[in-house]
């Protein structure tokens, strides 16, 4: 199959990969390329997510305002991250922050090289019984990856899974050769879903696609998934998941 027709718009799921992206800009980046991988006009998804390129020394050129919770991944190079004049970030590729709905920000690029990211925009679904979280970061080699049952799949969690204050999981899958998800997942919780690492088969719905590292998938509500990694090497994505809340 070429690498033009790989991308698809199925039932409950799109896969994006990097041959379909066709940039758009938005005003707090100038001309620097934004590819919408989605966004809630693709219904019923209730997130944005973005994959930012930034020239080197380039960044935002306005202020981005509050009203949203956002995630950022940076992928290539390295982003400065600026909240408040005293609060400001640098993320190296594999760093990571969330900021609360009341933080507004800029990002600049380092000097030396472009930089890309990932970011994820949502509103943030409070809870009577808790706080909203405050802004954190981090690098996703801080911490080991945790086993899971399922012998060669490893998952590393970036935000605290166990705080309820959270209304979002970013975390990241990582599967040794030939190995998978150990069921067909059908479940109320969406995705977005970016392979960091690696090639393998992705059953979405009726669907199997073969997918590979800059690919993109998101998937509705209750869409089949299931993954399996290449006999080639390992695979590893990095997932948006939303949590602990109950759907209305
Ligand atoms: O946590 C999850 O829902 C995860 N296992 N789903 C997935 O990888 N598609
Ligand atoms: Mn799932």
């Amino acid at each position: 199959m070429s690498e033009r027709s790989r991308g698809a718009l199925g039932r409950g799921y799109t896969v994006v990969t990097p041959a379909n992206h066709y940039p758009s800009r938005l005003p707090e980046f100038g001309d620097q390329p934004v590819v919408k991988l989605v966004t809630p006009r693709l219904a019923p998804s209730r997130i944005g997510e973005y994959l930012v390129s930034l020239d080197a020394g380039g960044g935002t050129t306005r202020r981005v305002g509050a009203g949203y919770e956002r995630f950022f991944y940076v992928l290539d190079g390295t982003v400065t991250l600026s909240t408040a004049a005293s609060e400001r970030r640098a993320l190296s590729a594999g760093g990571f922050a969330y900021l609360p709905s009341d933080a507004a920000y800029e990002l600049a690029a380092g000097d030396a090289a472009p930089a890309r990211l990932l970011i994820v925009k949502r509103v943030y679904e409070g809870h009577a019984a808790h706080d909203a979280p405050a802004a954190l970061s981090g690098h996703r080699d801080d911490e080991p990856f945790a086993a899971t049952p399922v012998p060669g799949f490893t998952r590393r969690e970036l935000l605290p899974v166990d705080d309820p204050a959270f209304d979002f999981a970013m975390s990241l899958l990582r599967f040794d050769a030939g190995v998978g998800l150990d069921k067909i997942e059908v479940h109320d919780e969406e995705h977005g879903l970016w392979m960091t690492e690696g090639s393998g088969t992705y059953v979405l719905g009726a669907d199997e696609h073969e997918v590979r590292a800059e690919d993109f998938i998101y998937m509705a509500p209750y869409c089949p998934q299931g993954f399996t990694a290449s006999a080639a090497g390992p695979a590893e994505y990095l997932l948006y998941k939303d949590v602990w809340r109950d759907g209305f």
